[in-house]
C-alpha cells in the first residue's frame, strides 16, 4: 500500500516546545495525516508480533502492563530492566513512519542532533489499565543526550514528565498522529511515564524510535 505521508503539505504550524527548564522536547500534533495514522494503527495492531514480557521488580517476576514489540537493524539488540530483546525486522509501516520522524527531525531539530534511527520500541496499550511507569531512556547504548521520536496512534493519553530533583511535573496529551521529539538533556533531568486511568478508553500504539550505538568489537 502507498501512503500519502510525503505528498501532504507540512502542517507543523501548531508544533510547540514544552516548557521544561532543563529539557528539550517538541510536540508535533499533526505529524502524520489522519487517514495515514488510522491505517497505520490498524496495520501495526495486526502485523506486529506483540508479546507481554516479564521483568524482575524487587527480585520478583512481574508482567509488564502492556504489550510490546522491538524492531530494528539486525545488530540492534536492546536491554532494559534486565530484559534483552533481539530485533524483529522493519515492516513497511514502521519504515514509513521512521522516515517521517527523520524528516521532522531534519526540518525542525537543531543540527547538532542525530536524526537517524536504527530501532523502535512499539508499545500497545490495550486499554486504560495498561501503563508505563516513570523512567528515563538513559541506557548506555543510547549514548549521551539521545534523540528519541515518540509517535502516538489511537487513543490520546497524557504523557507526564517529572523533574528528577525538583519533582516539577509537566503533562502533554499525546494525540493520534502526533510525534514528540525528546532531545538534549531531557533524559538526564526528567523521568516520563503514562499513568493508568479508570476511564473506559480505547487502545493506543506508541512507537519510540531510537538510535542505538554499536559497541566496538
Ligand atoms: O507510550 C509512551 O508514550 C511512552 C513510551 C516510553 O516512554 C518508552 O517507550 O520508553
Amino acid at each position: 500500500m502507498q501512503f500519502s505521508l510525503f505528498e501532504t503539505p507540512e502542517n507543523n504550524s501548531s508544533s510547540h516546545q514544552l516548557p521544561l527548564s532543563e529539557g528539550d522536547v517538541t510536540y508535533f500534533p499533526q505529524a502524520i495525516p489522519k487517514n495515514d495514522a488510522d491505517t497505520f494503527f490498524e496495520q501495526l495492531q495486526s502485523e506486529l508480533p506483540w508479546r507481554q514480557d516479564t521483568i524482575k521488580l524487587f527480585g520478583k517476576p512481574v508482567k509488564i502492563p502492556r504489550l510490546q514489540s522491538w524492531h530494528g537493524d539486525p545488530e540492534c539488540t536492546y536491554t532494559y530492566s534486565n530484559l534483552t530483546m533481539s530485533p524483529n525486522p522493519w515492516t513497511e509501516s514502521l519504515a514509513s513512519i521512521k522516515a517521517r520522524c527523520e524528516q521532522i527531525c531534519e526540518q525542525s531539530c537543531s543540527s547538532q542532533y542525530e536524526a537517524r534511527f536504527n530501532s523502535v520500541l512499539a508499545n500497545w496499550y490495550r486499554d486504560g489499565q495498561d501503563s508505563m511507569s516513570f523512567h528515563s531512556d538513559d541506557e548506555p547504548e543510547l549514548g549521551i543526550n539521545p534523540v528519541i521520536a515518540s509517535v502516538t496512534l489511537g487513543e490520546a493519553r497524557p504523557f507526564v514528565f517529572k523533574h528528577k530533583e525538583t519533582k516539577e511535573k509537566h503533562i502533554q496529551v499525546l494525540e493520534h498522529g502526533s510525534v514528540l521529539i525528546m532531545a538534549g538533556t531531557t533524559q538526564t533531568h526528567y523521568v516520563h511515564g503514562i499513568a493508568k486511568t479508570a476511564k473506559p478508553i480505547g487502545g493506543r500504539i506508541n512507537l519510540t524510535f531510537r538510535h542505538l550505538i554499536q559497541k566496538a568489537r
